[in-house]
């Protein structure tokens, strides 16, 4: 009877604990996002040196796109996709717990229904590159 309280009492001192020095570890581990613009144009990367982008395991990543037309992102291995509206910035959002390289493709220009092969080509716009820590 006297040991069930003591393992409740622990649990519960447990979960307080857990509650408490939670947010602390998470505002202390948790750095800023890393924010990167990645403007499209031409149903392409405006900047070119942006086909690599490099980051480390365990960061935040927020990839800003904007697209001169309507787009529709995938980004491979960590399978996120993303609409983007022309001329509305979209973010991209990568916890990067896996590392490798990724590739960010482009499956549709356009409308949603264009249906050319142009619009509806898998292009790798650029590869997310996740090195370990
Ligand atoms: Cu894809």
């Amino acid at each position: 009877m006297a040991e069930g309280r003591v393992v409740l009492g622990v649990a519960v001192v447990l979960i307080v604990a857990a509650l408490i020095v939670d947010p602390f570890t998470r505002a202390a581990g948790a750095a800023d996002p890393i924010r990167i613009s990645v403007p499209i144009k031409n149903r392409t990367l405006a900047n070119q040196a942006q086909k690599s982008i490099r980051i480390t395991q365990g960061d935040l990543l927020e990839l800003v796109f904007t697209s001169d037309e309507r787009a529709e992102l995938h980004l491979h291995g960590y399978d996120l996709h993303l609409n983007v509206e022309a001329g509305v910035p979209a973010v991209l959002r990568v916890d990067a717990k896996f590392t490798g390289r990724f590739p960010l493709e482009s499956h549709q220009f356009g409308t949603a229904t264009e249906q050319s092969a142009a619009a509806r080509s898998h292009l790798t716009l650029l590869h997310l590159e996740v090195y370990p820590k």
